[in-house]
């Protein structure tokens, strides 16, 4: 990951390392989802920061959904994960960022022969081979998706490849995906779905497919995550053309 260091002292800036220890008291839960950050005042006081130092830390926490700041009341640990949509990020990447720690349980990590829905969705001919992942996502030990990837065994050629993150995997084969198409859909969980996440039946759940090329124009992934409703917030930064 790129930081911006102090040219002068090769350190980190003190506004990223203290965006850093902020992720990291999210991250241990030392302040719950919806408790107050301590006041501005009191950061730089306590950290001996500058109040543009704290101001500039908590803004970029703040754009980046990990805290929300109420109008006169201060600023409070984000109690649903903010995710960007225009980030081409995985799974992993994006709850490390959070400072939560990522797990995987798999249903399906295998090899077969392209099914034709697939074959469709992947740009592959009749008769290719695919990896199919079946996963729940957890942070924290909370279960907060369930996904279904294929993808092109020309590119993967090994499901045992992905250890926790496909994302990982690809980058070590040089096949990270560099542009994403997405869609979401509103559904509500099915039983099964819904014993997955620990939800109630019917709970609302977030559908997305993505997917995901090379620079080739390759569709290195097909896949299919239902993400709580409950926690998850999808944003996007919008402008006019
Ligand atoms: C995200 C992606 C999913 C991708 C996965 C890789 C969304 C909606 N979906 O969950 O398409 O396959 O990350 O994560 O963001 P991993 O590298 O941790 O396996």
């Amino acid at each position: 990951r790129r930081i911006c260091h102090d040219p002068a002292t090769h350190q980190p800036l003190a506004y990223l390392r203290l965006r850093q220890a902020i992720r990291n008291i999210i991250g241990h839960r030392d302040i719950e989802p919806g408790q107050a950050l301590p006041s501005e005042r009191d950061l730089s006081q306590t950290l001996k920061l500058s109040r543009v130092t704290v101001r500039k830390a908590i803004a970029g926490l703040v754009e980046e959904g990990l805290l929300t700041q109420r109008h006169g009341a201060g600023t409070f640990i984000a109690e649903r994960i903010v995710k960007p949509m225009s980030r081409l990020t995985s799974f992993t990447e994006d709850l490390r960022e959070r400072g939560l720690s990522p797990r995987s349980e798999f249903f399906e990590r295998g090899i077969g022969e392209v099914t034709p829905e697939e074959s469709m969705a992947l740009n592959l001919s009749p008769g290719s081979l695919v990896v199919r992942l079946h996963r729940v996502r957890y942070g924290q030990d909370e279960p907060l998706a369930i996904e279904r990837s294929v993808v092109p065994a020309s590119v993967l050629p090994d499901p045992h490849l992905v250890r926790d993150s496909l994302y990982e995997a690809l980058e070590k084969l040089n096949a990270r995906p560099r542009r994403a198409l997405q869609r979401l859909r509103a559904v509500s969980l099915n039983a099964q779905q819904a014993r997955l996440l620990h939800v109630s039946v019917g709970s609302a759940g977030l559908n997305i497919e993505r997917r995901s090329f090379l620079d080739d124009g390759r569709v290195v992934e097909f896949t299919c995550s239902w993400y709580r409703g409950d926690i998850y917030d999808f944003v996007a930064e919008l402008q006019t053309d």
